[in-house]
């Protein structure tokens, strides 16, 4: 019998996808809220057709669900499939990012503003010019500059575009060709657009070549996050259909990003989706799997563990379950 490493942060809801940041002196976690939406299952993550969002403190034991903060029917351009959401706190105000899918089928990422952690946020007309695709992640960086991860594979998208342009021809690469890299744009001071082009990122093995499209172990399949270590930019991701939670280091935040390790083993559940935070010295993995819903893939629940650091600065990977 495999007991988990976590238990569920919220049980009277599923919730996925945790973003997690300190606002205000608190810990607050920005999720996915997991529906049975009785949409068939399909490869392209049909059944993940989640409507609203609600946000999360953590106090210790205590969690505090603080409500609805934003739904599809306050979105004039979003048509469904509510996403992997993200939150950045800039000049007293709050911006939560978020991916739906428009009514032309395309993924796209809006920006919705408020002025407490915990919302409510009004949304903007328009997704975010330029956008596409899944998982937003907003990195704060020590300079001030807030810049936007994003991208996700098969359901998220992402294989079909080439150079910021979409066509459905666009497919994944070939086994042995270059894997295709998560998605980085800096925001504009407002943080309600891009303030440059969009740039695929690079991540790089241990020789310093790209990693290959075959490389399903290693490989960036959706759930970028950022986050800085003793100066040092670390990009983790979810390998996607092998299940992993990885990441890569670079001295830039553009990267390129070189490949370091695991940071946590396969979840019960298809896939997990994680942050990472620093909270009153110490470090933390927010993740999710299914246990909650005992195996549902699209029913899951946010968990929380802490990480710990080598001397060289390696994350120390994390089983999900003890024996
Ligand atoms: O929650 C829907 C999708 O599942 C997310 O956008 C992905 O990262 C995966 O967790």
């Amino acid at each position: 019998m495999l007991k988990p490493l976590s238990p569920p942060l919220v049980t009277h809801m599923y919730t996925a996808d945790p973003s997690a940041h300190v606002f205000e002196g608190r810990l607050y976690f920005y999720p996915s809220h997991d529906i049975d939406a009785g949409i068939p299952f399909d490869d392209l993550g049909s059944h993940f057709g989640m409507e609203d969002y609600h946000v999360f403190s953590v106090e210790g034991d205590e969690v505090i669900d603080h409500g609805l903060a934003l739904h599809i029917k306050d979105v004039p351009w979003a048509e469904k499939q509510m996403w992997a959401p993200d939150a950045a706190h800039k000049d007293g105000k709050y911006y939560f990012f978020f991916p739906a899918k428009a009514k032309d089928g395309l993924f796209r990422i809006g920006v919705a503003v408020g002025d407490r952690p915990e919302g409510p946020f009004k949304a903007q007309p328009e997704a975010i010019p330029g956008s596409y695709s899944i998982d937003p992640a907003v990195f704060e960086d020590e300079d001030g500059a807030y810049y936007m991860y994003f991208g996700g594979l098969w359901g998220g998208q992402l294989q079909h575009y080439r150079n910021n342009a979409y066509s459905p021809d666009y497919l994944e690469p070939e086994a042995h060709e270059n894997a295709l890299g998560p998605r980085v744009a800096k925001m504009s001071d407002d943080l309600l657009s891009f303030a440059e082009e969009v740039r695929e990122i690079k991540i790089l093995d241990e020789n310093g070549n790209e990693l290959k499209a075959g490389d399903h172990d290693r490989r960036f399949f959706e759930a970028a996050w950022v986050h800085k270590y003793k100066g040092k930019y670390y990009f983790s991701y979810s390998t996607g259909n092998t299940h992993y939670l990885c990441y890569a280091i670079a001295d830039s935040p553009y990267g390129p990003f070189t490949y370091r390790g695991r940071i946590l083993n396969p979840v019960i559940g298809w896939t997990t989706h994680h942050s990472i935070v620093e909270h009153e010295g110490k470090w933390y993995l927010f993740y999710h799997d299914s246990t909650l819903s005992e195996g549902v893939t699209h029913l899951r629940c946010v968990k929380k563990a802490e990480i710990t650091y080598d001397e060289n600065g390696d994350i120390q990977t994390l089983n999900p379950y003890l024996e």
